[in-house]
C-alpha cells in the first residue's frame, strides 16, 4: 500500500492567513513527513487554485493579465511553501497544460455519459464592466435584514443564501455601476441529481471518515442535491472546447480539484520513465488516498468532485479519507487583511522561524471545533514546550557532555532503576503518539510530543549528572548521557514530523545517517542504546529562544486589539 496525499490548493489571489496555514497545508505537511519517517511510500500534490473572476478582477484591477498575476502569485507561494517547509512532491498549478487537457477530457467524458445538459439562465450583465458577474461580484441591500452591503451570493450580516436578483438595488461590486442588465446567457449543468443514489451510497459506506466531514455531506445529500452550472462567462479559466462556447470557461470549483490529478501528471512528466499516473490514481490502484482541507471546502470535495469523477466513468481514485479543519479565529474574531487584524502567512515568516508556527499552530489546530489564536498561547507554546522542555534538554545534554567527554558519546555504566522505568514509560508515549498521528489525531499528537520532551528532560534532572560528577561518580554520568543522547534522537525522529529544521540541527549534531532517522521500534530497549560510545557529536546550539511578556505586548500592538470585535454571531466579519 502506499499514500497519496493532497491539500486544499490555496487561492493565488488574496494574501493566506494563519487559518490558511492550519486547515490545509501544514496537517498534510505533518502527515506526509510522519509517514515517510514510517517508511511509508508517499506522493504528496499540492498546486496554486489559479483561474475564477476573483483572479480576472484583481488582475485587471492592477492593469496586468490575469497570467502574469498568477506568475507572480505562484511564485509568491512557492517562497512560502519553501519557508514553512512545505515537502510536496510536486506543487503544480491549476492553469497548467495538463489541467486544461484534463479537466476537457472529464467534461467529455460526462457528456458522453449524460451527465451534462445545456441550459439558459438569466444573468445579470454590467455595461460599465462590460462584463456578466459573478454572483459575489454584485452587492446591495438585503431584503431580509436590510444591511446595505450583501452580496449576491450570501448576505454576510444574516447568513441567507440570496440570489443576486433578491437584492434591493442591485450594483456591481467592481466599478459600483448600477447599470446592470438581465441577460439571457447559456450553461452547461453538471446534473448531480442523476447521481444522487451514487453518492448516497458511497458516503453511508464510508464508516471512517471524521464526523465533521461526513455530517456536513449527509446535511447537503438530505437536502436534495442540485444540478450545478459548471461553466462560467469569464475568459481567464479553461476554455470550453464546444462550439458556441468560445466566450467561456469551465467555473474554477470544476477545475481547481482535477488539478490534484493534473498536477500529479506533471510530476509523472518530469520523469516519464519510472512514474505512472494509473499507479497511483488508479480507481484499483493501492493507493490509499487522504485529503485535507478547510470545512467550507469540504462539499465540494464530498459531492460535487465525486460526482464529477462517478459521472466520468469512475476512472480515478476518490478518497480514502477526508481531514476536514474547522476555522482559526483570532482572539474570538475571523482573521481581517480590511481591518489589519491576524497574521497573514507573509508577515509570520518575518517574525520567528517556521518551526515555531509549524508547532505552535498544530497544537492548536482546529479539530474538534473552532479554536483561537492568541499570542499568549503562541508564547506557552515556544516558551514553556519547545524551549523549556526540549531546548532545555538539549542544551544540558550537550554543554555538560562537552565539559567531561568532549565529542564524543561516552562508554561506561550500567543501567539502574531509573532507565528501566524510562523504557516502560517511553514505549507508552511512543505507542500513544503513534495512535494520534495515525488516527491524525495532530492536537493530541502533539500533547504526547510534549510528554515525550519532558519525560527526556525529568530524566536528565533525576539523575543529577552535575552532582555525580562532584562526587567522581564519572560512569554514572556516562551512562546518563549516552541515554541522554539517544532519547534526543527519539525526540528529534519523532518530533520531525513538526518542526523538521530543528530535527534537521539535532541529525547533524548526532551525526546520524538516514537509517538512524526512522521511526522507532518497538524494541525500546534497542532504539535506546543506537549511539555507542566513541560516536562522534557536536554541539548543535541553541534550539528556540523565548518570547518575552514585552514582546506580546508589542505583537499585540501589531496585529490588532483582542477587544475590537467587528463579526457577527457566525464569525464572519462584517464591514460597516
Ligand atoms: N482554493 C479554496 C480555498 O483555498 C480553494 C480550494 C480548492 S481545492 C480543490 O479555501
Ligand atoms: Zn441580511
Amino acid at each position: 500500500m502506499k499514500y497519496l496525499i493532497t491539500s486544499a490548493l490555496p487561492y493565488v489571489n488574496g494574501t493566506k492567513h494563519l487559518g490558511n496555514l492550519v486547515g490545509s497545508l501544514l496537517p498534510s505537511d505533518v502527515y506526509s513527513r510522519y509517514l515517510r519517517t514510517k517508511g511509508e511510500r508517499v506522493l504528496y500534490i499540492c498546486a496554486t487554485d489559479e483561474h475564477g473572476s476573483p483572479t480576472e478582477v484583481a488582475a485587471k484591477n492592477e492593469g496586468i493579465t490575469p497570467q502574469e498575476l498568477c506568475d507572480r502569485q505562484f511564485k509568491i507561494q512557492q517562497e512560502m511553501n519553501k519557508f514553512y517547509n512545505l515537502s510536496f512532491d510536486y506543487f503544480g498549478r491549476s492553469s497548467s497544460k495538463n489541467n486544461i487537457q484534463l479537466t476537457q477530457y472529464i467534461a467529455n467524458k460526462l457528456q458522453e455519459n449524460g451527465f451534462i445538459e445545456e441550459r439558459i439562465i438569466k444573468q445579470f450583465f454590467s455595461i460599465e464592466d462590460n462584463m456578466f458577474l459573478a454572483d459575489r461580484f454584485i452587492v446591495g441591500k438585503c431584503p431580509f435584514c436590510g444591511y446595505e452591503n450583501a452580496r449576491g451570493d450570501q448576505c454576510e450580516a444574516c447568513t441567507k443564501v440570496l440570489d443576486p436578483t433578491d437584492l434591493i438595488n442591485p450594483k456591481s461590486a467592481i466599478s459600483g455601476s448600477s447599470n446592470l442588465e438581465l441577460r439571457e446567457t447559456k450553461h452547461l449543468f453538471l446534473l448531480q441529481s442523476k447521481l444522487e443514489k451514487d453518492l448516497q451510497k458511497w458516503i453511508a459506506a464510508q464508516t471512517t471518515w471524521p464526523k465533521l466531514v461526513k455530517s456536513i455531506a449527509q446535511k447537503w445529500l438530505k437536502e436534495g442535491l442540485q444540478d450545478r452550472c459548471i461553466t462560467r462567462d469569464l475568459s481567464w479559466g479553461v476554455p470550453v472546447n464546444k462550439p458556441g462556447y468560445e466566450n467561456k470557461v469551465f467555473y474554477v470549483w470544476f477545475d481547481a480539484p482535477i488539478a490534484y490529478i493534473s498536477a500529479t501528471k506533471d510530476w509523472v512528466d518530469e520523469d516519464n520513465q519510472n512514474r505512472n499516473l494509473m499507479d497511483w490514481w488508479g480507481a484499483d490502484s493501492d493507493t490509499k488516498y487522504v485529503q485535507f482541507m478547510g470545512k467550507d471546502n469540504i462539499p465540494f470535495h464530498t459531492i460535487t468532485f465525486p460526482a464529477t469523477i462517478m459521472g466520468a466513468g469512475s476512472e480515478f481514485k476518490q478518497p480514502d479519507y477526508i481531514k476536514g479543519v474547522n476555522w482559526l479565529n483570532y482572539y474570538d474574531g475571523k482573521f481581517s487583511t480590511s481591518s489589519k487584524r491576524g497574521i497573514f502567512m507573509n508577515q509570520a515568516m518575518d517574525l520567528y522561524p517556521a518551526d515555531y508556527w509549524r508547532y505552535a499552530l498544530m497544537a492548536n489546530i482546529p479539530e474538534g471545533d473552532d479554536s483561537n489564536f492568541t499570542w499568549e498561547a503562541f508564547a506557552k507554546s515556544v516558551n514553556s514546550e519547545l524551549a523549556d522542555a526540549y531546548g532545555n534538554f538539549v542544551q544540558r545534554v550537550s554543554v555538560m557532555n562537552k565539559k567531561y567527554f568532549g565529542d564524543e558519546i561516552p562508554d561506561g555504566g550500567i543501567e539502574a532503576e531509573t532507565e528501566k522505568r524510562l523504557m516502560v514509560e517511553l514505549e507508552k508515549l511512543i505507542k500513544e503518539y503513534d495512535d494520534n498521528m495515525s488516527a491524525l489525531e495532530f492536537r493530541k499528537a502533539v500533547q504526547t510530543l510534549y510528554a515525550i520532551f519532558s519525560m527526556a528532560n525529568t530524566y536528565f534532572s533525576e539523575k543529577e549528572p552535575w552532582k555525580r560528577a562532584k562526587e567522581g561518580d564519572m560512569s554514572d554520568v556516562a551512562l546518563t548521557l549516552r541515554y541522554s543522547f539517544n532519547l534526543e534522537r527519539l525526540c528529534a525522529i519523532l518530533s520531525s514530523p513538526f518542526i523538521p529544521e530543528t530535527s534537521n540541527k539535532i541529525y547533524n549534531a548526532l551525526n546520524l545517517t538516514q537509517d538512524l532517522c526512522k521511526f522507532p521500534e518497538q524494541d525500546i530497549a534497542k532504539e535506546l542504546t543506537i549511539l555507542k560510545p566513541k560516536h562522534p557529536v557536536s554541539q548543535p546550539g541553541i534550539l528556540f529562544n523565548k518570547i518575552l511578556p514585552e514582546k506580546i505586548t508589542e505583537l499585540k500592538a501589531m496585529f490588532g486589539d483582542e477587544n475590537v470585535k467587528t463579526v457577527n454571531r457566525h464569525g464572519k466579519e462584517l464591514h460597516i
